[in-house]
């Protein structure tokens, strides 16, 4: 189908897309300020897909509008079915791989700290629990990116 919504699956829950991005074999991470019950967790940053928008172009935007980086997407760090990650019983978590055209990631609104992390530093920030496995896939590869 053309029309096939692009930011919901099949099944219909919402896609939230995460960049898993790679310099000097170290992995982006941010740190969230914000809703209260997230903050402190570290991600892979993202946000939600608007209804319309391709994923790819959401991560463009929200990398943008958090970390103040232009990025390119250049792959995806698949889950354990082959796709998506386990988020919540309404979300999935879509994790594309990308590189920084332009500009150094910053804390903006939605984070207070960003860090590139060492595959073996991994485990020396707190992730959100979703984050876990796919931060861990993402670092097991880097090597190859
Ligand atoms: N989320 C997550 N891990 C990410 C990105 C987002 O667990 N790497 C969660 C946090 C929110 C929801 O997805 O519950 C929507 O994200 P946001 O608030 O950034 O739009």
């Amino acid at each position: 189908m053309d029309d096939a919504p692009t930011h919901v699956t099949a099944d219909g829950r919402r896609v939230v897309v995460a960049a898993a991005i790679e310099s000097r074999g170290r992995l982006l991470a941010a740190r969230r300020s914000r809703p209260e019950s997230l903050a402190g967790g570290w991600e892979l940053p993202g946000g939600k897909v608007e209804p319309g928008e391709d994923p790819a172009r959401a991560l463009v935007r929200e990398l943008l509008e958090e970390l103040g980086v232009d990025i390119e997407v250049v792959g995806a760090v698949h889950g354990p079915d082959g796709g998506d990650w386990p988020l919540d019983d309404r979300s999935v978590l879509r994790v594309l791989r990308a590189r920084i055209d332009r500009g150094d990631p910053e804390a903006g609104v939605a984070h207070d700290e960003v860090r590139w992390l060492a595959p073996r530093e991994l485990g020396s920030v707190p992730w959100l629990e979703p984050d876990v496995a796919p931060a861990a896939a993402a670092a097991l590869r880097i090597d190859t990116w």
